[in-house]
């Protein structure tokens, strides 16, 4: 993919785990490759279609400036999040953060972490079927909207759907969103479940009423499976309830292990 490289921007800063380092400060050099499609800045030849790699190099001095890290590896995971957030045409990048004059009492060219980070696509479906389920729907959707690592994109209608299975309950209100985030899909997951919490959601019976039900549909085209998460959800393809909102917003969207559209297995 297309990239703008920015290579060993100088940086005096405070990052490190002696006293020292943080009083006394010391020279870091920051590599930083930055992906997105270049292709419509090469078109038009006009700047606010591309990332501007000076206000690039600027946020980056004075982040890492304003803020001291122990580590190089936490310098290099927050300055990724906030450069992310801050450009939103980035699709992914890639900052190795490196110190010349890393207190290690050999001669050394320098020491450095490298860390590569992207964007990812993943579906969430909601439901409820206790107390005020719109609320606790639309709480979770502002929640994720004004969570850092993660992005809104699409919300399905709420749909007021029959229970399904065993369990006899009140009728379901669910709903469907489409999201870009930064989480890896176990944090997704522990955040989901952070947000039911917060809903006072309770456990008592499987399948039984719930105020917040938050689940993984998709993430990217991933398929895995662990004891805590499966990835495509594996009731997705059975349940009307999941597919009728998540057709209404990735209708074209194709599940990665049956290899069919999601309009067509809601259809079927
Ligand atoms: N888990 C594994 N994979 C995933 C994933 N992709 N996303 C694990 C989320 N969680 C995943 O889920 C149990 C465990 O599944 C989690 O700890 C996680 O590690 P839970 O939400 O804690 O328990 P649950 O919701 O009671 O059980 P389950 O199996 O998730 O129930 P479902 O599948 O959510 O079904 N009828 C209508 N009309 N609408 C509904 O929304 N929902 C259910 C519950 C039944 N009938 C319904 C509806
Ligand atoms: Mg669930």
């Amino acid at each position: 993919m297309d990239r703008i490289i920015i290579k060993d921007l100088e940086v005096f800063a405070n990052h490190g785990v002696l006293q020292e380092e943080k009083t006394l400060g010391q020279k870091f050099l920051i590599c930083l490759e930055l992906y997105f499609s270049t292709r419509k800045a090469g078109v038009t030849d006009a700047l606010p279609m591309s990332v501007n790699y000076a206000e690039v190099c600027q946020f980056i001095n004075k982040f890492l400036q304003k803020n001291t890290f122990n580590l190089i590896e936490a310098a290099a995971e927050n300055l990724a999040l906030s450069l992310m957030v801050r450009f939103p045409l980035t699709e992914s990048l890639k900052i190795t953060i490196a110190k010349p004059w890393a207190p290690v009492g050999l001669p050394v060219d320098y020491v450095a972490v490298e860390i590569e980070r992207s964007w990812h696509t993943a579906y969430i479906a909601l439901g409820s079927n206790m107390g005020e389920k719109r609320k606790y729907l639309e709480e979770a959707v502002k929640a994720m909207e004004s969570d850092p690592n993660c992005r809104l994109l699409q919300t399905s209608d709420f749909i007021v759907t029959k229970p399904y299975g065993p369990v006899e309950q009140e009728d379901f209100l669910n709903g469907c969103v489409k999201i870009r985030t930064l989480y890896t899909p176990s944090e997704l997951l522990r955040f989901l479940q952070k947000l039911e919490q917060e809903a006072k959601r309770t456990r008592e019976v499987r399948w039984g009423p719930r105020t917040l039900d938050l689940d993984i549909l998709l993430y990217d085209d991933m398929v895995t499976s662990d004891d805590e998460l499966t990835i495509p959800h594996p009731e997705l393809h059975k349940r009307s309830f999941v597919l009728d909102p998540l057709k209404q917003i990735a209708p074209n969207a194709v599940h990665p292990i049956l290899h069919q559209r999601i309009r067509d297995i809601a259809t079927e």
